[in-house]
């Protein structure tokens, strides 16, 4: 079998990759280690800059956000009972959409059927071959049969777990990364938000986050120890807690239910440099990880996705220069949302080796977001993200 750009992973970076290569003639063929429903029941991100918002629409799988996300013009913060609002409008013109990663997934893979792209499900043992030649190969195998695909490039979007990154020798890599002494559960009820934007929540009990996905569905976290475990948490003592940790004013709104999704997700910065390996790109949290407190996740791998795809298609009409500078690129932009999703980890949660001064700190850091415009203005073009 032979294409022209082997992608490997389904999640939101391999289907908008594979999206916009298709659409301007480039063959490619996704590999996904698990099953369509495995991917599309996955439940993270929650909030999309508006350069995500506008590349889902040239990938053409833009409509149903647009009429069903929620465009979101400011959130608000707490520091313990005191509760305050960034007008992301008023301060950098911009706003976020509302719209949970699970759809977006849905409407790419929708897109992609109808352009009749091609995925294999169910690949093990993805291997990548001859990376540093002008013709790499992959194989895998599928159904206890083995498969070997030539392409001209391989686009490594398999996420932090996945084999592209480890397909670079650790010689060649360098990697920079910070664990974070806790992680966030998290929860999806079918209840109505609590508030009608995002509440970030930093109390002395810990940090919390009021999100939703729409009018009748939201999702909340809390940060928890890293040795607790998700059967540790009942509905009644996640509710309990979550409650605790708003400000009155929000805990008194709170309508609660049962959980249709509960879970622990880890918490790190991480990146590996350079994104490009020979004939290998990597994308997404292949080459990346930052604490979801910015919400950048996701729009990371889209930056990452908008770079490389503009890249590729130049390549096939004769220009390198997108593919050559891609990694710089990309990084450039990978490394301002680090700096932004580790300032806010560090300002809205409570660290167990906090000393008094760095409690202080926090407290003159959420002050400062309060009182200055400057500040409110930083963290709205931080938060609403930079130019793509
Ligand atoms: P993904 O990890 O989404 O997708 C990689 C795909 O590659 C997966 O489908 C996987 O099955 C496949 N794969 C892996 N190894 C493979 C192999 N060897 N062969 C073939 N396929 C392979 N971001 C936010 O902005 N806000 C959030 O709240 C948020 N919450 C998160 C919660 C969790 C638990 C996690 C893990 C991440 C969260 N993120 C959040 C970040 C998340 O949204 C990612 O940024 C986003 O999924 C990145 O997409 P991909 O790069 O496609 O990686
Ligand atoms: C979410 O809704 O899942 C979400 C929103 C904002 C964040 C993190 C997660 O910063």
């Amino acid at each position: 079998m032979r294409t022209q750009v082997i992608i490997i992973g389904g999640g939101p970076s391999g289907l908008l990759l594979s999206q916009l290569l298709n659409r301007a003639g480039v063959a490619t063929v996704v590999l996904e280690r698990q099953s369509r429903d495995y991917v599309l029941q996955r439940i993270r991100a929650g909030v999309l800059e508006r350069g995500t918002v506008q590349l889902l629409h040239d990938a053409g799988a833009g409509a149903r956000m647009a009429a069903e996300g929620h465009p979101h013009h400011g959130c608000y913060l707490t520091q313990d009972q005191h509760l305050f609002r960034v007008d992301f409008t008023e301060r950098c013109g911009h706003a976020v959409m509302v719209y949970g990663q699970t759809e977006v997934t849905r409407d790419l893979y929708d897109a992609q059927d109808a352009i009749g792209a091609t995925h294999i499900h169910g690949v093990q043992n993805v291997t990548l071959h001859d990376l540093k030649t002008t013709a790499p190969s992959v194989t895998f195998e599928k159904d206890g049969m083995q498969h070997r695909i030539n392409a001209d490039f391989v686009a490594g979007c398999d996420g932090f777990h996945g084999v592209s990154r480890a397909s670079i020798p650790e010689g060649d890599r360098c990697e920079y990364e910070k664990v974070y002494p806790f992680g966030w559960l998290g929860v999806l009820s079918r209840t109505p938000p609590v508030m009608d934007e995002l509440v970030y929540a930093n109390h002395p009990r810990g940090f919390a986050l009021a999100s939703m996905r729409n009018e009748t569905l939201s999702r909340y976290y809390i940060q928890v120890p890293l040795t607790n475990r998700v059967e540790d948490w009942s509905d009644d003592a996640f509710w309990a807690e979550l409650r605790a940790r708003l400000p009155q004013e929000v805990a008194e709104r709170l309508i609660t239910g049962p959980s249709i999704e509960k879970s622990i997700a880890p918490l790190r910065s991480f990146v590996s440099e350079p994104m490009r390996w020979g004939q290998l790109f990597l994308c997404g949290d292949a080459a990346h990880i930052v604490p979801p407190t910015g919400a950048k996740g996701l729009n990371l791998a889209a930056s990452d996705v908008k770079y490389l795809s503009d890249g590729l298609i130049a390549h096939y009409a004769g220009d390198d220069s997108g593919i050559d500078g891609y990694s710089d690129r990309a990084l450039r932009r990978v490394w301002k949302a680090m700096r932004f999703s580790w300032s806010v980890t560090t300002m809205m949660h409570r660290f167990p080796d906090q000393s008094p001064y760095d409690q202080r700190m926090q407290q003159v850091e959420l002050d400062m977001l309060a009182t200055s415009t400057a500040a409110r203005q930083v963290f709205a073009e931080n938060y609403t993200g930079h130019d793509f």
